[in-house]
């Protein structure tokens, strides 16, 4: 059985066409992508939408139709974002979750991101959160900074559990939040509970390949996909997000470790019909 989670944030609300020409946009292209990336070794996808012209958008039927594309073509695990893009009110990001989708994002506290703010506050976080346990998703908590470990910590306390494990994504590298020193992400996994979670990481940009690196060395999942980083190698762009995807794959087999099947990280995640398990 496989045992390294490969996640692709493959759309972002922030990646341009422009700076990416393989970003895909379209219902179908997501749908393609996602399919893609699962051959090559993804268990789920981290989905974020957008309008025709390119622009995000937490629009409920534009992640309807991303979702049923996806779903004609792979088994992978949707997670559909609740952050979406900078000034979305709160009842826009929310939108997916009437998707009843298996997991959704949730990040636990409010993180500098490059020029702007990312908005989460207290009322937010408890109002995300009870929706998610209300429509049975599993929150994959995204950590910008330690303290929202902690912000989670206490929803958890507060409110009870979503789900029989935590699930954690440490995202390293935003310019102006923690940066991808291996030193910061062993950090972030020494801060979590140890018994009852379960942890991936992504590196944004350069920082990319550092945080992977040092996941597979401490034996965590990983993330990666445009949303993060569009590059191969320095200044030479990525032919698409199945190409990240397999040069980890390579990189974990050398370390004896292999990508797990949608259904191999359900049963690591205690999804749906294994959350008895
Ligand atoms: N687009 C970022 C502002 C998430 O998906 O939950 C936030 C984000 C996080 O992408
Ligand atoms: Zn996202």
């Amino acid at each position: 059985m496989g045992d390294l989670i490969i996640t692709v944030a493959g759309v972002g609300a922030e990646t341009t066409k422009e700076a990416q020409p393989n970003l895909p946009v379209t219902a179908e292209e997501i749908g393609v992508d996602a399919a893609r990336c699962r051959e090559a070794g993804a268990a789920m996808y981290h989905l974020h939408v957008r309008r025709p012209d390119g622009t995000p958008t937490q629009d409920r039927a534009v992640f309807a139709a991303a979702i049923e594309e996806i779903r004609k073509r792979s088994d992978i695990i949707v997670q559909t974002s609740t952050g979406g893009a900078m000034g979305m009110t709160a009842d826009e990001r929310l939108q997916p979750l009437e998707l009843g989708p298996e997991m959704a994002s949730l990040t636990t506290g409010t993180a500098n991101f490059g020029d702007e703010v990312f908005f989460n506050d207290a009322a937010l976080m408890k109002e995300f959160y009870q929706r998610m346990q209300g429509r049975g998703v599993r929150p994959e908590f995204e950590i910008f900074e330690q303290g929202q470990i902690d912000n989670a910590l206490r929803l958890v306390k507060q409110f009870g559990p979503a789900g029989p494990l935590m699930h954690w994504d440490f995202v390293l590298g935003v310019p102006g939040s923690m940066s991808g020193e291996p030193r910061n992400l062993i950090y972030l996994v020494d801060s979590i509970p140890r018994e009852g979670s379960t942890w991936t990481c992504t590196g944004i940009g350069r920082w990319h390949m550092p945080v992977t690196m040092t996941a597979l060395a401490l034996g965590g999942n990983v993330r990666l996909g445009f949303e993060d980083n569009i590059f191969l190698h320095r200044k030479v762009l990525a032919e698409g997000n199945a190409q990240l995807v397999e040069r980890v794959v390579r990189l974990a087999r050398e370390w004896k470790r292999e990508p797990a099947t949608p259904d191999e990280a359900r049963q690591i995640l205690r999804l749906g019909r294994y959350a008895a398990a």
